[in-house]
């Protein structure tokens, strides 16, 4: 019997091509995920997941993997010169601190119970309109749909020649998972809640920050930031001197920071002219790389990977072009202003007033894509 299910060609295996892959298989297409590195892990630091996409976690078979090893800190701390800003608790959101390496397990171990083929060393060059996607091996395959979920240089975007803008911003930062140290950083510092996500900011007389994010009851996450035209506050591996001469409290951590090499990130933006071309849709950093200040670049990749599969699989026949456009209307709005506050926030340094997670700050967060009625206006 001919093979009656529609099927989808995923270039990148990150968050959003994992993501889409097991939306899409459980919503009954055959998906086969392309991943350019050789072997299937991640080696990132932390990160922040909230509502938008821990729901679509919870949609696609993940959140009990991922609870397991991921926290919901008492407070998100903001210091400036070591005195406290503010205390937010986030009160009825919902929030998780984890690894990037627990959240790519869980979403591969997603992926792969939905029945998704990932393929490791396959790096996809170039994607056409019409559905036809071409590898650096030289082998071509034809889909339903293709997604390029290949990250902020995406070969589908670029093969597509879709027009793109890319702004840099001056602030940048090094990412480092190190051990808790709890009862090391207590001693230090005994009135600290050391549970706390804590975003130690110094402006004046230097720019220096560190945001300090326990993942779980053993790892934390804590990255570095500095302008990147400070070449002693940029360098890696870190200027340990420098870094414990302002941030004396967290000693212990930075001592294991500065036995890691690191890798030092420019905030950046992109901004596409569109994210679909026919059979193709775009997603994660290949449509939207933003800054990370409002921790939400992975959470938009996975609220977007569900909406598409969803809209995708309602499509008729010959008109997933249409309905991917409508996709990208109705949901591409939440990312733009989530991608312009990220950006704001990066260029004013304005987090350090603390108090930010409110109104626009937080619209991103408190999203739910899996809300049919979500479009609907009250
Ligand atoms: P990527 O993670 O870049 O994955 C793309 C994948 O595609 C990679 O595996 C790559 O190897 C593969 N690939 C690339 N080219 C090809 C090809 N030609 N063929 C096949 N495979 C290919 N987001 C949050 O939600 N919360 C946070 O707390 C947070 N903190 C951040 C902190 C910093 C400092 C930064 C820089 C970002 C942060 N983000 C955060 C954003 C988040 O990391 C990204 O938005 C997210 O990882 C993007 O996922 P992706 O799958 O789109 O892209
Ligand atoms: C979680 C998180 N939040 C903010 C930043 C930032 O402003 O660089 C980075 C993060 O990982």
């Amino acid at each position: 019997m001919a093979e009656s299910r529609r099927h989808a060609e995923i270039s990148g295996g990150g968050f959003a091509g994992l993501t889409a892959a097991a939306a899409l298989a459980r919503m009954g297409w055959s998906v086969r995920v392309h991943e350019r590195a050789p072997e299937l892990r991640t080696e990132g630091a932390g990160i922040v997941l909230w509502n938008n996409s821990l729901q679509v976690l919870d949609k696609i078979g993940a959140i009990h993997d991922l609870m397991s090893e991921s926290m919901t800190p008492p407070a998100y701390e903001t210091r400036m010169n070591n005195v406290i800003q503010s205390q937010e608790t986030l009160d009825g959101i919902r929030w998780r601190t984890l690894t990037r390496p627990h959240l790519y397990e869980t979403l591969l171990l997603a992926a792969r119970e939905a029945g998704v083929e990932v393929v490791a060393g396959s790096e996809v060059v170039s994607a056409t309109a019409d559905g036809h996607i071409s590898f650096a091996s030289g082998e071509t395959a034809e889909a339903d749909l293709v997604i390029g979920a290949d990250g902020v240089g995406s070969a589908v975007r670029d093969s597509l020649g879709v027009p793109l803008k890319r702004e840099r911003s001056r602030d940048g930062i090094t990412r480092f998972l190190v051990p808790r140290r709890k009862a090391e950083l207590q001693a230090l510092e005994p009135d600290t809640e050391w549970d706390n996500v804590i975003d130690f900011w110094n402006l004046d007389p230097r720019v220096l920050r560190v945001l300090y994010t326990p993942a779980n009851d053993e790892e934390l996450y804590i990255a570095l930031m500095s302008p990147a035209a400070d070449a002693d506050g940029s360098r890696v591996p870190i200027d340990l001197d420098l870094w414990t001469s302002i941030f004396p409290q967290l000693a212990p951590v930075l001592e294991v920071a500065a036995e890691t090499p690191g890798k030092y990130y420019g905030y950046q933006t992109t901004r596409l002219d569109y994210w679909t071309d026919g059979k193709v849709a775009l997603i994660g950093d290949a449509a939207h790389a933003m800054c990370p200040a409002l921790a939400q670049g992975a959470g938009c990749a996975m609220q977007n990977a569900w909406t598409l599969a969803v809209a995708a699989t309602a499509a008729a026949d010959g008109e997933l072009p249409e309905a991917l456009k409508e996709w990208e209307r109705l949901e591409r709005p939440i990312t733009d202003r989530t991608q312009d506050k990220s950006q704001w926030y990066a260029d004013t340094r304005e987090m350090a007033k603390g108090s930010q997670f409110t109104g626009d700050s937080v619209e991103a967060a408190l999203y739910n894509p899996t809300d049919p009625n979500r479009h609907e206006v009250h």
